[in-house]
């Protein structure tokens, strides 16, 4: 074999094994075997000039080419090999891509912790529609057809005809008590029920209004049940809500829909009774309404108000929420503001 004859053998055998090889190690081996100092093409080279002369120019011209195409086929399989062993497909060391969970609102939230203070009692949760009739908002709740809170002012009105003319008009309820209306039209007593819910009032905005806002409401019937298992219960469930040591008042007050009717006060937390800005000087602060159920709703709803007795409550969720986490604005709640609801745990 001739020394062109061997150059265009190592041509192909070179090409053949730069095509296969896969890591920088076989690389570094096949660079030693076609371009070391002992490889074959570098014997080429050095015996040139023991040659006879014609071949000489000839020899020497294919085997620089040889050398310069091995050269580039080096270089450039280095970068491919090299990318692909510095780069694996899955970096196990980097921090993992955090998962966005959710959570409750904080309304939410509060309203589960008002009602696991009651259904270790007893008390089944209820829910009811958003959209009501007069006759459940308004008249089996005693309140006279001439209160004020009957305007339009005071109650959102839904401009839709009634499927029920003889219930009256379409309203969104100001407040859950129908819950307990229907409840009471479809349950004989025994009963106790908490009713969580949206209510809806058309106040402008402003730091303690909102035209919708969350109640919980309660109601416990029996053919004995007392005033003083109201406090009994309400006192319990105020002192889970806000901590054993808590102090409550109830203050003598007016609702149609029970008598005798009271507010119920804690003790301010904040400045133990001395006043502070948070109870506005006062030293309690205004939880919730009660009384016990009046005569005339158990008539509308077929009860005989000789023969049970009950007692029903109120109170607002955002109040409480306000409260506990110590904010001053009630929009907060319904902004959605990503910087304030990651604020509240899961
Ligand atoms: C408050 C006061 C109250 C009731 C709600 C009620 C419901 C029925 C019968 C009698 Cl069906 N009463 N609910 C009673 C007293 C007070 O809420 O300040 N709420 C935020």
């Amino acid at each position: 074999m001739d020394a062109l004859q061997e150059l265009e053998q190592l041509r192909a055998e070179a090409t053949a094994a730069f095509g296969q090889v896969a890591s920088p190690d076989e690389l570094e081996r096949l660079r030693v075997r076609f371009l070391g100092r002992k490889s074959r093409l570098t014997e080429v080279l050095r015996s040139l000039p023991q040659l006879p002369p014609e071949q000489r120019a000839a020899v020497g011209k294919r085997g620089n080419e040889l050398k310069t195409f091995l050269e580039t086929s080096l270089a450039a399989k280095r970068q491919t090999v090299a990318a692909g062993s510095q780069a694996p497909a899955i970096d196990f060391t980097l921090p993992g891509l955090a998962v966005p969970v959710g959570r409750l609102h904080p309304i939410t939230q509060t309203t589960h912790a008002i009602i696991s203070c009651f259904t270790p009692m007893g008390f089944e949760v209820v829910e009811g529609p958003e959209v009501e009739f007069e006759a459940y908002n308004f008249d089996a709740l005693n309140i006279p057809k001439d209160h004020p809170s009957r305007e339009a002012f005071d109650t959102f009105f839904v401009d839709l005809p009634s499927p029920q003319p003889s219930k009256g008009r379409l309203v969104l309820r100001s407040h859950t008590s129908p819950v307990q209306i229907r409840v009471m039209e479809h349950c004989r007593p025994p009963l106790r029920v908490v009713v969580p819910g949206k209510v809806f009032r058309p106040d402008p905005l402003d730091p303690s209004h909102s035209f919708m806002f969350h109640q919980v409401e309660g109601l416990m019937v029996d053919e004995r049940t007392s005033f003083a298992d109201l406090k009994g219960v309400l006192e319990q469930v105020l002192k889970t809500l806000f901590g054993a040591k808590t102090l409550t008042r109830f203050r003598p007050h007016f609702f149609s829909f029970t008598e005798p009717s009271a507010e119920v006060d804690i003790a301010c937390a904040a400045c133990r009774g001395t006043g502070c800005s948070t109870c506005g000087q006062k030293g309690w602060l205004e939880i919730m309404g009660c009384g016990m159920v009046h005569p005339n709703v158990f008539k509308a709803v077929g009860y005989d108000p000789r023969a049970v007795q009950g007692f029903a409550f109120g109170m607002g969720v955002e109040r409480i929420a306000m409260l506990q986490h110590r904010l001053t604005d009630i929009r907060l709640f319904f902004e959605n503001d990503l910087r304030f609801l990651e604020q509240f745990s899961r």
